[in-house]
Order: structure tokens, then sequence, then C-alpha cells
């Protein structure tokens, strides 16, 4: 039996009615819909239409071919992980495989190979391997893979002052890995914050005078990349796409491993099923029809399904994609008509409906929402039902819990705007972390997943996961920073900017920078969560941390999701559409 998620401690929502829900603004007189005044935040529609998706080539003809040569890569490749024995080729070698993308091909074979290095680390001196590179490698794959391992590895790179050596920072290699290890730091490890510190301030001075002396290397480039995310905060799949081109040019390169690289990226059933995925999932949306009953709808099938890869792009995983999408353009809908299209009155009884979950509980709703009301009932109920007969379990309670909290939260910040209310910075982000709407992602993440049991259902009963909440935290906190200014404008409840403005009385840019520094806290804590290192956890872990991820990305340069430029338009490309030249 494989060791369960640890979901200690639990986090139950709006089990008991919070503060945020107890308040209720002055009553409104109910209106009929048609007499309401509606506001829009007259999002653009799609740059991705039906008649495009659908024209797009999903065929691989030499299937048939890549897929044996792909399984004798694979083959090959395993046989090179199990053969090496030096630590550093070892490590060297997991790290590629992690960076281009097919780790999880080889999840039993990395995970023994680190097992050996860390039952054997006694015995390992790390100021004799003397290494800052190889110590910095080691200690980042141990701790992704959940192995316990202390900063105090790096003890033999500090000073008697209590600083990192000042020598080190001409070892660029291995400057660069230390920062890449800090961003595993837990809360309160003070020389993981020191490395990052330092080496975040020797990689700027090693840019600036490579400037000056118009160094163009591809040291330089590769500083440049870390500097401006590490890898720890990057979404996977397009640190693959580019690491894949980086790797072509390593001197230690493997044929044999980029070759399996580039035929997984494209052709095995990765590409090639995002966009099989993808067509099937925009004939439901366009059949859907929404958007005639729905005009304000924002549109953006093609970047939901974007997070949907994001949060788990492994092969296995296409049907569960296919229902985070689908999920991801009800969330959006449902948002909007929150903070925006729906009168108070509609909002009470649309939350008092999705929580009776029947449908005679829609007839008291106007038109308009009794359409969201079906779109989301049949959904999920057929998403429900594939798990039923596949698996003999009813997840429906699991999501219709979910729905119902999110659909509290934004109740609970519809009233605060409509009643003129502004919330405290604490209040706001205990509603927050439930409005930003990822609980549905890692309810059905959870519920969805094809080893889930009956006994994790059971747990999963008690709460949401502490890491889920994390996750959830720097997600709303992200989302904030690249899309508050648009809603302050537009009319929407004060966000965590404006609502720590009001409380420390500071200005947006100091506000916007603290905000940063709590991002940087909540990476911290959720590094923190030993949720253990069964297959199930470990899947589970990395929903959390990708959904940090993919938030980070999408809010990168502004609000790249609601109004996606050129950023998002590319990042679809090469995630989705664009081949690999081989
Ligand atoms: C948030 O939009 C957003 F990015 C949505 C709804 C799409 C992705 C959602 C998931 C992956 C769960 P917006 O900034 O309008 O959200 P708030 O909560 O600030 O209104
Ligand atoms: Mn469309
Ligand atoms: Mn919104
Ligand atoms: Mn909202
Ligand atoms: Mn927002």
């Amino acid at each position: 039996m494989l060791q369960r998620l640890a979901v200690s401690p639990c986090i139950p929502v709006h089990r008991n009615p919070t503060r945020a829900l107890s308040y209720r603004p002055p009553v409104c007189v109910q209106a009929p819909s048609h007499l309401v005044k509606r506001r829009s935040a007259n999002f653009k529609p799609t740059i991705w239409h039906d008649k495009f998706i659908q024209s797009i080539s999903s065929e691989d003809k030499h299937e048939g071919r890549n897929k044996e040569k792909v399984t004798k890569l694979k083959e090959e490749v395993r046989q090179m992980v199990l053969k090496e024995d030096l630590l550093r080729d070892k490590l060297e070698l997991v790290d590629a495989l992690q960076q281009l993308g097919v780790a999880y091909h080889f999840k039993e074979e990395i995970k023994s190979v680190l097992k050996g290095i860390h039952v054997s680390m006694t015995q390992i001196s790390f100021s004799t391997v003397g290494d800052l590179h190889i110590t910095s490698l080691l200690f980042r794959h141990l701790r992704l893979h959940g192995f316990s391992v202390s900063e105090d590895i790096f003890n033999s790179y500090i000073d008697n002052k209590g600083d990192f050596r000042i020598e080190l920072s001409s070892d660029i290699q291995g400057m660069l890995s230390l920062y890449e290890a800090s961003y595993l730091a837990k809360e309160g490890e003070e020389i993981l914050e020191k490395a990052r510190q330092f080496t975040t301030k020797y990689l700027k001075s090693y840019i600036d005078n490579s400037n000056r002396t118009c160094n163009n290397s591809r040291e330089k480039e590769h500083v440049s990349h870390a500097l401006e995310l590490p890898l720890h905060w990057r979404m996977e799949r397009l640190q693959t796409r580019w690491f894949i081109d980086e790797y072509k040019v390593e001197i230690k390169m493997r044929p044999a491993l980029l070759e399996l690289a580039v035929l997984d990226f494209i052709i095995n059933l990765i590409q090639t099923s995002f966009k099989k995925e993808l067509k099937d999932l925009s004939s439901w949306w366009t059949d859907l029809r929404l958007y005639e009953k729905l005009p304000f709808i924002r549109d953006r099938l093609v970047e939901n399904h974007l997070w949907s890869v994001a949060f788990t792009f492994e092969p296995k995983h296409a049907s569960l994609r296919k229902v985070q999408t689908k999920a991801i353009c009800l969330i959006a809908l449902f948002d909007d008509i929150y903070d925006v299209y729906g009168s108070l009155d509609e909002l009470e009884a649309f939350t008092d409906a999705i929580e009776q979950w029947d449908l005679s509980a829609m007839e008291k709703l106007p038109e308009y929402m009794q359409i969201c009301f079906m779109v989301l009932f049949n959904t999920l109920n057929d998403s429900a039902y594939d798990i039923l007969r596949q698996k003999g379990l009813n997840i429906i309670p699991y999501l219709r819990r979910a729905w119902t909290d999110l659909c509290k939260s934004w109740l609970a910040e519809a009233r605060w705007y409509h009643g003129g209310y502004s919330p405290t910075l604490q209040e706001y982000l205990e509603n927050a972390w439930v409005s930003i709407a990822s609980i549905i992602v890692f309810s059905n993440a959870y519920c969805m997943d094809g080893d889930v049991t009956a006994k994790d259902l059971e747990q999963f009963s008690f709460g949401y996961p502490e890491i889920a909440r994390l996750s959830s935290m720097t997600f709303r906190l992200y989302d904030d920073l690249g899309t508050s200014k648009a809603e302050i404008e537009r009319g929407d409840v004060d966000k965590s900017i404006q609502c720590y403005m009001r409380e420390k009385k500071v200005t947006e840019s100091v506000a916007r920078q603290d905000i940063r520094d709590m991002i940087l806290k909540y990476w911290k804590l959720m590094n923190t969560q030993n949720v253990g290192n069964s297959v199930f956890q470990e899947y589970f872990r990395n929903v959390a941390l990708n959904i940090s991820r993919m938030a980070q990305c999408i809010y990168q340069h502004g609000d790249g999701y609601a109004e996606p430029g050129q950023e998002t338009k590319d990042r679809v490309m090469s995630v989705l559409l664009e081949p690999i030249e081989i």
C-alpha cells in the first residue's frame, strides 16, 4: 500500500460562516433581470477561433516509427541512469532529465539513485568534494524529491563571520547552482537566505561586468535566465522548451538524451496529445454557445488549456486536463458574474442554488444564471460519472464542496463591494485564497487522479491540504499584482495591495514590494510542507507547486490572462502548438 498524502493540518473552509460571510450590506430590492443596471469589463474576444483550432494537424505521420524509437531511446537512457557511478555525473544526469522534461519516465530510477546518495551522505565530505556546484545540485534534488537534507550541508562554504566565502563568487557555475538551491529554502533557514542574497548580488555584478566587456557567452545567457526567475519557480514545459535548445550545444550533451527529449516533447503523445485535447475542448466550448446568452464572457479556452498543461503535463493525465480546462472556463465566467455583471440579489440566489445542487433550485434564478447553473451541473456530473464508472467512487460531494466554498467566497467579496466595506488585509486573505478558485483545480486533481482510493477521498473530506492553501495564497497575490489595477478602476473590492497600503499607510510601490516578499515567504512555507514521497503525494505536491509557477508566469508582465498579449501568445505557441526542429 502506498503511503498517502499527509493532510494535516486540514483547512475546512466556510464550514462555519466566517466573518466575511456574516457581513451583510444594506438590503437591495429584488429587480427583474432586464431592469438591473449591468456593468461590463469589456474583455477582448479570443484570438484563437474554433475554426483555426480544428485546422491544426494533430496527426503524426510517422507515429509507429517514432513510438518505437522512443521506446528504444528510453531504454538507452535508463541504462545511462543505472550505470553512472560518479556523484557528479549522476547528479548532472538527473538534473538534465528533469530540465529536459523526461524525468517522469524514470521516476523509480531517479528515486533509487538519490536514495543511494542519501544513505551514504555521512561518508561524503563536502569540503573535499569542495565543489559548490555539486553540493548545491545534490541539495536541490534531494529536497525536490522529498529526502530530508539540512542547510548545514553548506557550512563548509561559510567563513568565521558567518558569511559565504567571498572567493566563491568567481565560480559562476557554483554560484548559479547555489542560487537555484537557495529557492528550496524552508521558512527560517538562514544559511539559505544568505545564499540567495549572496548569489543574487554577485551574479548581478557578473552580468554588469560582462555587459561592460561585451561578453555574450552562453554562461551569461544562463545567468540572466536564472536571475529572471529561479528554476523552482518556472513553468516546467516552458523551461523544457528553453533548455532543449540550450542542451543542443552543451559540451556534455548526450545525443540519445537530446533525441528522446525532442521526440517526447512533440510526438510522444505530449504536444500531439495537447492538440487533440484542445480540439475536443474547442468543440465542447463552441457547442455550448454560451456567448449568445452571456455576451460579456471572458473567452479564453486556449489560455485555460495552457493552465491545465502547466498543472500536469504527463500523457496519462489527458482526461484530467480536459476536466480542468472546462472548470477554468466556468470559473472565469462565474467570477465575472460575481465581480461585475450580477446584482447582489442574484448572486445570493445563485450561491444558494449551487449549495443545494438541485435542478429545482435553478428555477428561482434569472435566465442567464440558469444557463450557468446548468452548464456547471452537467459538466461536473459528467466528469464525476466517469470516475464512478471507472473506479466505483462517488466524488460529487467533494466537487460540490469546492464549488460551494468558492461561490461563498465570491459572494463575500460581492457583499463587501456592494456594501462599500473595506476589509482588513487579514479578512481579505482569509477569503481570497479561496476566491482565486484553485481549490477547484486541487479538488479535481485530487479526486480524479488514476491512483486515488476511497481512503484518500475520506481523508480529503476533512479539509484541503495545507499545501493547497499556501499555493492558492501565492496565486492570489500574483493575481492581485497583475490584475488589481484594472479591477479597482472598473469597481471592485480592495485587493491585497490596497488593503496593505491602507493598513500600513505605505505607497503602492512599497506595498507591491512587500507583497512580493510575502510571496517568497509562502514559497518557503510550501517547501516546508513535508508531504511524504509516495507517487500520489509527489504528484499532488507538484500540482500545488505548478499552480504557483503558472500564476507567476501568467502575471509576470501584467494580466496575461484577461488581456493576453504577445507573451501569452508565444507561450501558447511554444508549449502547445509549435514543434521543435529535430
Ligand atoms: C483570475 O481572474 C483568473 F486568472 C482566472 C479566473 C483564470 C484562471 C483560474 C484558475 C486556473 C483557477 P481575476 O483576476 O478576475 O480573478 P479575481 O479573483 O481577482 O476576480
Ligand atoms: Mn470560441
Ligand atoms: Mn475577477
Ligand atoms: Mn473575482
Ligand atoms: Mn484578479
